[in-house]
């Protein structure tokens, strides 16, 4: 299983339904009253956790989900229905970012978890809405209001329980291929593991359906923690894992040293984060069916005995002391104590903040023409019917109680210059 741990998706929101004109028709009245229904609630995109989901890889197939819009208004005051919301399943762990802005829309860590990703647009309202004393009878109703659509980039840190960390074909992958049904690709060359691989692992003699998840990452070299070698990018997945199998080649085949190793590998972990330093590792000596082994494997149990850290000679190749690694590997998952979090300080974006909704910028493009920009205002714009000689005045009225032909004097505006908003686009007149 080829393991992807980040992708882009793109998400658009349900529009809201339009609202209705219309008007009353009774017996024996000429013009009823105004009677136009409002549009319905455009379809939210939620992200929900889904904990029988572990990989993005459905994503590959499916890149892009669409809400189903808000139903139009009617006549006789009927409101168009709320259109149901598009939940979209989502591994736990995933972290969702607007791929635009980068920022961060949600942490999605709990079981069941959700989140709004892009909100539905509201219901245009009907022309009953618009009647006051001044205007008994308006003709104009809303547009329902565009959804939200936005490009966003998934990435899942992978929620592995142990983290391999080791040199270059000390045989990381080997043990993930010896345990899991996992295939990884296994070579005599350095850096054969690009990208991360999960390997689930039975604990076949421990408990009966017991399994762990593996991670199998790219060799670290000295200078992983500037960024030396491809390890570098992936050790924040470690940062996840709740044990550290800390794999040496205790042949030492390759001309290293696997006491050197050892602690050149740790010095580098330590560099690049404190809590991966207090991960408790569990060291695993492997190529132990290799000449040289057994004399290098004497001063690795001495290491071990020094350090305080569990020691088991393997062979990934043979398998021989394998089955006692994973059974000790379970047993201290077994009793693992989570760390409290601490926060990390992500800041999540909040759908329903209020503020500076009302803001309105104005600034000149590359032609001279005013572009006029703010939430509340471009909402305005799409949601007016300029079709409307009623919907255009009220559009008008607002436009002067917001002093926008104010702030546009003040930028030097003059008689039909262009101004821009939103889609719109409008000639300038006193
Ligand atoms: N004799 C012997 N060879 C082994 C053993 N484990 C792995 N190898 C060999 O060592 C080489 C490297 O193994 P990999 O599993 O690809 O090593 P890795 O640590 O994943 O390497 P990178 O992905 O490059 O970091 C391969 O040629 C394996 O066949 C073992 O226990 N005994
Ligand atoms: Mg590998």
């Amino acid at each position: 299983m080829q393991f992807i741990d980040r992708t882009t998706v793109k998400v658009i929101a349900g529009n809201g339904g339009h609202g209705k004109s219309a008007f009353r028709r009774e017996k024996f009245v000429q013009k009823g009253g105004p009677s136009g229904g409002d549009g319905g609630r455009g379809a939210d995109i939620i992200f929900k956790v889904d904990n029988n989901m572990n990989t993005l890889l459905d994503f590959r197939y499916h890149r892009k989900f669409q809400g189903d819009n808000g139903e139009n208004g009617d006549i006789k005051n009927q409101y168009g229905r709320n259109a149901e919301p598009c939940y979209v399943k989502v591994p736990q762990g995933t972290l969702v970012k607007d791929a635009d802005t980068g920022e961060v829309l949600a942490d999605l860590t709990e079981i069941g978890q959700e989140a709004v990703i892009a909100k539905g647009g509201r219901g245009g309202r009907g022309n009953a809405k618009f009647a006051n004393s001044a205007n008994r009878a308006p003709t104009f109703a809303e547009l329902g209001e565009p959804g939200e659509t936005r490009n966003l980039q998934l990435e899942l840190k992978l929620l592995a329980d142990v983290g391999l960390v080791g040199y270059p074909s000390v045989g990381k992958s080997s043990l993930v291929a010896s345990v899991s049904a996992a295939r990884p690709e296994i070579a005599e060359y350095h850096f054969t593991t690009i990208t991360p691989v999960l390997g689930v692992v039975n604990v076949g003699d421990y408990g009966d359906e017991k399994t762990f998840v593996m991670a199998d990452i790219p060799g670290l070299i000295d200078g992983a923690s500037e960024g030396v070698g491809l390890g570098h990018d992936f050790l924040r997945h470690v940062e996840r894992t709740k044990v550290i199998i800390h794999i040496v080649d205790a042949s030492g085949m390759e001309g290293r040293d696997p006491v050197d190793d050892y602690y050149k590998i740790n010095k580098e972990l330590k560099i690049y984060s404190e809590k991966i330093a207090r991960r408790p590792q569990i060291l695993a000596c492997n190529k132990m069916d290799l000449p040289g082994a057994e004399e290098n494997y004497g001063r690795l149990k001495e290491l071990a005995a020094a350090e305080g850290i569990a020691i088991f000679p393997i062979s990934a190749a043979t398998k021989q002391g394998v089955q006692e690694l994973i059974n000790h590997v379970a047993k201290v998952l077994d009793e693992y104590v989570e760390e409290p979090e601490e926060e990390e300080g992500v800041k999540v974006y909040d759908a329903n903040a209020e503020e500076d909704k009302d803001a309105i910028t104005i600034t000149r493009d590359i032609s001279g023409d005013f572009v006029v920009s703010g939430k509340s205002l471009e909402k305005l714009v799409a949601m007016t019917n300029f079709g409307n000689d009623e919907a255009v005045r009220r559009f008008q009225y607002i436009w002067r109680i917001k002093g926008i032909d104010k702030l546009l004097r003040e930028k030097g505006i003059k008689e039909h210059d262009t101004v821009h908003i939103g889609e719109m686009e409008f000639e300038f007149r006193d």
